[in-house]
C-alpha cells in the first residue's frame, strides 16, 4: 500500500526536522565573547542581512569591544544602535568599527541597525 510508505516518509521527515530544529535552537544560546590580553572581551560581529553571531554573551564588569564587519552595501545596516549603552556607529563597508562598552548591569540589550530591521542581543552574566 502506497499510505503506509507515505506515513514512514512524514514520520521520517518530521524527525529530522526535529533534529534540525534542536540542534538549531541549542545553537542560538549564544557566542561568548573572547578575553583578550587588554582586558577586554571582543567579538567579530558579521554585519551582512543581519548580525552574525546575533546573540552574544559577555560577563558584567569587564569591557567589552564588538567589532563590526559590515560586507554589504545595503543602506539598512549602515548604522548600528546600541541604546542600552548610549553608543551607536556608521559601518563603512568592508572596514571594521570596534564598538566599546562596559556592561554593568546584567541582562539582556538589543542592538539594531537604525530602522530595527536587524537585531541582535547581547546577554550580560
Ligand atoms: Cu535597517
Amino acid at each position: 500500500m502506497a499510505w503506509d510508505r507515505a506515513l514512514v516518509d512524514v514520520v521520517g521527515l518530521a524527525l529530522i526536522a526535529f533534529i534540525v530544529w534542536f540542534f538549531w535552537l541549542v545553537k542560538t544560546k549564544g557566542t561568548r565573547a573572547a578575553a583578550t590580553s587588554g582586558g577586554y572581551q571582543e567579538q567579530m560581529v558579521l554585519v551582512k542581512g543581519g548580525y552574525t553571531p546575533d546573540v552574544i554573551v559577555v560577563e558584567a564588569g569587564k569591557p567589552v569591544r564588538l567589532n563590526f564587519v559590515r560586507q554589504e552595501s545595503a543602506s539598512c545596516s549602515e548604522m548600528v544602535l546600541l541604546p542600552a549603552f548610549n553608543k551607536s556607529a556608521r559601518l563603512p563597508e568592508g572596514q571594521t568599527v570596534p564598538i566599546e562598552f562596559l556592561p554593568k548591569e546584567r541582562g539582556e540589550f538589543e542592538f539594531s541597525c537604525q530602522m530595527g530591521m536587524f537585531r541582535g542581543k547581547l546577554i550580560v552574566e
